[in-house]
């Protein structure tokens, strides 16, 4: 029997994540597989509330090191309390963004050194890394067009568009290093051209770690 996978989601805001988790999620079940979906930061308890903490705006102005700190520590619960044990017990993991998402956002974005970004990702995880991590690249502008459609934005989708860029650059840098792991999807066409790339990405995936 195939050995159960660590999926992850990323994009910036407006790519369409909760779209392609949907899709990812009927690719995998359609195969009879178990599956965990889940998102960070939170997926626990405590990973919800470091969640509202760090998404809430009660702590505007919170030091680059303290969003690091936090946005690891949910990380070190989740991955103790949800992700190592669904995986034990032979269960498909789907995640809504990781530690890519920490090199993304606090590294690419906020600046915050990647070395010590690096350090932290070994310390909490060891050796567990995603299996297969799946980008939604879509322009800044149109990712911020579709995202300012919703409701009040979080204390990152406050952030400037230079922010974004900057953001969505360092994605692409570590999916170019990584190409064994990502997958690229071009996020910025229609809904139904973007299930159709996710749909023939994750099934291709799936036939390949089947066989
Ligand atoms: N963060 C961090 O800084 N460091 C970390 O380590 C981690 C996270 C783990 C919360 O994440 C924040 O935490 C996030 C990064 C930071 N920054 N922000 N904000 P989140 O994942 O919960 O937040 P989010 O980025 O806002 O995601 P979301 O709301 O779940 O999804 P989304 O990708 O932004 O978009 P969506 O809701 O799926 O779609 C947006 C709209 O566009 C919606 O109306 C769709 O119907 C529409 N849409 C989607 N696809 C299309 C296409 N193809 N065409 C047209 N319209 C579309």
């Amino acid at each position: 029997m195939t050995h159960p996978r660590f999926v992850t989601v990323e994009g910036i805001e407006g790519a369409g994540k909760s779209t392609c988790l949907n899709v990812i999620e009927e690719c995998i079940r359609r195969r009879g597989l178990e599956l965990l979906v889940t998102r960070e930061p939170g997926g626990t308890p405590l990973g919800e509330d470091l969640r509202a903490l760090l998404l809430g705006h009660r702590h505007d102005g919170m030091a680059d090191d303290t969003e690091l700190l936090l946005m690891f520590a949910a990380r070190a619960e989740h991955l103790h309390a949800r992700i190592e044990p669904g995986l034990a017990e032979g269960r498909w993991v789907l995640c809504d963004r990781f530690t890519d998402a920490t090199y993304a956002y606090q590294g690419y974005g906020r600046g915050v050194d990647r070395a010590r970004i690096a350090s932290l990702e070994t310390w909490v995880q060891g050796a567990r890394r995603p299996d297969l991590t799946l980008l939604l690249d879509v322009p800044v502008e149109q990712g911020l067009m579709r995202a300012g459609q919703r409701s009040a934005p979080d204390r990152f989708e406050r952030q400037h568009v230079e922010f974004f860029e900057r953001v969505r650059a360092g994605y692409l840098e570590l999916a170019a290093a990584a190409p064994a792991r990502y997958r690229v999807i071009d996020a910025s066409r229609t809904i139904d051209e973007v299930v159709a790339q996710i749909t023939t990405t994750v099934d291709t995936y799936l036939d390949q770690v089947a066989a």
